[in-house]
């Protein structure tokens, strides 16, 4: 007999000292991350965005895709790719950061997709506003959740599923943010490992709720208690405890790797002398509005310079800072506080899944003589 519990295990916590296993690895090389030195684009190049996929890539071409739209509403409606691209369409820039950005960093660490910092991207989506899709089909009085189902399908901690998230009815028919149903990402068809043909943006909220290969929307009458919302992406202490849901993205800041690198330690070198340390920060709750920079381990802070977001909200802001680089080793750290006054910790702000962990980045840099 082959049972799921055998071949699809609990989370758990790595034991002090284990290194990154074999199933981290499969996952880490199928999931790749945005190198860092392409923090330097604003709309982050081809093939750089990062990718997060639980499952398999779904073989889909455009032709014969359906988006289903019903549940509790008064017109259901039946939507192929031509029908959807005859709306109106609106195109905004998104910064995307995957909950688990920085969770392989974390002690203990939380046994998953062990990402370092790098689990971030922006593009510029197209599509439909999801709300002129709901209100076509009429929400009927007492809708709890909008549910979103990818075509996508796999086992994950012994419970076989589509992958499905949920919103809340309110954000799913607001306008803040404008959640789109989208086709296009830099004005191209979505490349397979982004949701070709048709995936979700919900521009401020981590990647979870950005459903790819999006099949079907169902309203609901009652509140969604699917596993990737009520099980998976939860803060949690205790692993019996509901916990909190993960939503909107937490302020950071991140930035180019200053100098060149070793091969295999990563280790930065840089030459004595000016150096001009640049990066990007965001947060999902309100804009920016600062960045400080240390170069003393996070002993002592400076206001680097912030660039113009020119309207993107959704979308990481430039920022540019001058150091003067002597001989010997120093740790870099920035740290972004948006208009909310949120900021990010010191200390890693640790939890059982290793969600949202925007503990500032250190960027340890060697500068050498000649
Ligand atoms: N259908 C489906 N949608 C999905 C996922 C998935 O596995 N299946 N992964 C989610 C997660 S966890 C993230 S972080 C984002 C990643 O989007 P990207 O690969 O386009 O960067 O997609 C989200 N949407
Ligand atoms: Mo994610």
């Amino acid at each position: 007999m082959v049972r799921f519990e055998d071949i699809s295990t609990p989370a758990r916590l790595a034991e002090p000292g284990e290194g990154i296993g074999r199933d981290e690895l499969s996952l880490a090389t199928r999931n790749h991350g945005l190198p860092l030195e392409a923090l330097r684009y604003d709309l982050t190049p081809p093939g750089l965005h990062y990718v997060l996929t639980h499952y398999d890539i779904p073989y889909a071409e455009d032709g014969d895709w359906e988006l289903t739209l019903g549940g509790h509403v008064e017109r259901p409606l039946r939507l192929d790719m031509d029908e959807l691209r005859s709306y109106a369409a609106v195109t905004t820039r998104v910064t995307m950061e995957c909950a688990g950005n920085g969770r392989a960093l974390l002690s203990p660490r939380p046994v998953s997709q062990p990402w370092l910092v790098e689990a971030v991207g922006t593009a510029d989506w197209t599509g439909v506003p999801l709300r002129a899709l709901l209100a076509e089909a009429g929400v009927r009085d007492g809708a709890v959740d909008a549910v979103f189902t990818g075509a996508d399908h796999g086992i994950e901690r012994g419970v076989e599923q589509d992958y499905q998230r949920a919103l809340p009815i309110e954000t799913a028919t607001g306008d803040a943010p404008e959640i789109l149903v989208a086709y296009a990402m830099n004005g191209a068809p979505l490349p397979p490992q982004h949701g070709r043909p048709l995936r979700l943006v919900v521009p401020g909220w981590y990647g979870m709720a950005h459903v790819k290969w999006l099949r079907d929307i169902t309203v609901a009458a009652e509140s969604f208690t699917g596993f990737q919302q009520a099980t998976a992406y939860r803060l949690r202490q205790e692993p019996d405890e509901p916990g909190e849901p993960v939503a909107r993205i937490a302020p950071r800041a991140l930035m180019v790797p200053p100098g060149f690198p070793d091969f295999m330690s990563r280790a930065r070198v840089v030459r004595p002398g000016d150096h001009t340390l640049e990066g990007r920060a965001w947060s999902g709750h309100a804009p920016v509005t600062a960045v400080d920079v240390s170069t003393d381990d996070g002993h002592t802070w400076n206001p680097a310079a912030l660039e113009a977001s020119d309207d993107h909200r959704w979308a990481w802001r430039r920022w540019h800072f001058t150091w003067t680089a002597a001989i010997g080793t120093r740790v870099l750290c920035a740290r972004a506080t948006d208009a909310e006054g949120r900021t990010q910790p010191l200390e890693q702000p640790w939890n059982r899944g290793g969600f949202a962990n925007n503990l500032v980045q250190r960027v340890p840099v060697h500068c050498t003589g000649l």
